[in-house]
């Protein structure tokens, strides 16, 4: 009996779905609050989708906040941008990529537990709809400007040309 049991929690262990998303990728990743006294901050970066899956962004986690969320800005019927949280997540189709920007979809961190600090290495992990997830890190940058951001996600497409793996362009033309 006891094997019996060792070997089907074997199989409910093999049997999940982890590798689903296995080729996704966060590139060019930060984090900032709008002031140091902040109580919230968001995170952006390129998601990118090597593999041969769609990949579905349901929610992510990370211990710097009391809650995580995935937000977005839209306008309303005045024409102001407001933010709220995405019901349906990222969508990343495969081979693909999706950007979360400035003014747009982005990470949100409500609550912080501390205020981020220059240079700061923040845990964070995102959640599939197929039940598997995605660790990565992003370094808190205050003094990132929006321009600059779109800069760098037009030099990632330019290095995807020929065929980065890791971030050695990116290095290149850092400060
Ligand atoms: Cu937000």
């Amino acid at each position: 009996m006891i094997r019996f049991f060792t070997l089907t929690a074997a199989a409910a262990l093999l049997s999940t779905p982890a590798l689903a998303c296995a080729g996704f990728e966060v590139h060019h990743a930060y984090a900032r609050a709008s002031m140091p006294s902040s109580p919230t901050g968001g995170a952006f970066m390129v998601l990118v989708n090597t593999g041969e899956n769609d990949c579905h962004v349901t929610g992510a986690r990370s211990d710097v906040a009391q809650r995580t969320e995935l937000h977005t800005h839209i306008q309303d019927e005045n024409g102001v941008m407001r933010m709220r949280e995405v019901e349906d997540g990222f969508h990343v189709p495969a081979g693909g990529e999706h950007e979360l920007a400035r003014g747009g979809d982005h990470v949100m961190f409500m609550g912080l537990n501390a205020p981020f600090e220059q240079d700061a290495i923040l845990e964070v992990t995102f959640d599939f709809a197929d039940g598997s997830e995605h660790r990565f890190e992003v370094p808190v940058d205050l003094h990132r400007m929006p321009a600059e951001g779109h800069d760098h996600a037009h030099d990632h497409g330019h290095g995807e040309s020929h065929g980065d793996h890791g971030d050695h362009g990116e290095m290149s033309h850092d400060h």
